[in-house]
């Protein structure tokens, strides 16, 4: 199963260990992780020598590529609300979003989206937030 995990680059990085936790949990579970790029702490010095359509058009490919969209929504982001968007709506594809309980409630334009394929949860520990993500798995192979 191939996923996209999104979290927040230029919306600003204080929840990277977190995306790092993610990635290391989908990859236990032999889940190839697209954007691996997103949970690595030095992403901006990496990617510096991209161009922003090449990291556009490279994201929308892996976007079509994926089969469920995981998004740490904690942290404001426009390039993830874009994400969810995109894939929802254009591509139909399942997304699950998770965000920390203290940073509720985050954008109603997330929170308010009734899509059937949107799965929101808030987490109060690291381990709730791998329950959420282990479900959501379960959910995709069912
Ligand atoms: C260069 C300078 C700063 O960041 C970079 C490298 N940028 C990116 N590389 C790959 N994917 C990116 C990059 N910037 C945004 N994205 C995509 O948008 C990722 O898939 C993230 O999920 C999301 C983050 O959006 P912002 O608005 O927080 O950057």
């Amino acid at each position: 199963m191939k996923i996209y995990l999104s979290g927040a680059i230029r919306g600003g990085r204080e929840l990277q260990k977190v995306y790092y936790i993610i990635y290391e949990h989908l990859k236990t579970k032999e889940i190839i992780v697209l954007t691996y790029h997103v949970a690595l702490p030095n992403v901006i010095e990496i990617e510096d020598a991209l161009s922003d359509s090449k990291i556009y058009n490279q994201d929308i490919s892996w976007l079509k590529e994926c089969d469920a969209v995981i998004a740490e929504t904690s942290v404001p982001s426009l390039g993830v609300g874009y994400e969810i968007s995109y894939a929802l709506h254009i591509l139909r594809k399942p997304v699950l979003c998770v965000y920390e309980q203290k940073r509720a409630p985050i954008s109603a334009m997330i929170s308010g989206n009734s899509s059937q394929s949107l799965i929101i949860y808030s987490y109060r520990d690291i381990s709730d937030l791998l329950r959420h993500i282990d479900n959501f798995l379960d959910f995709l192979q069912s």
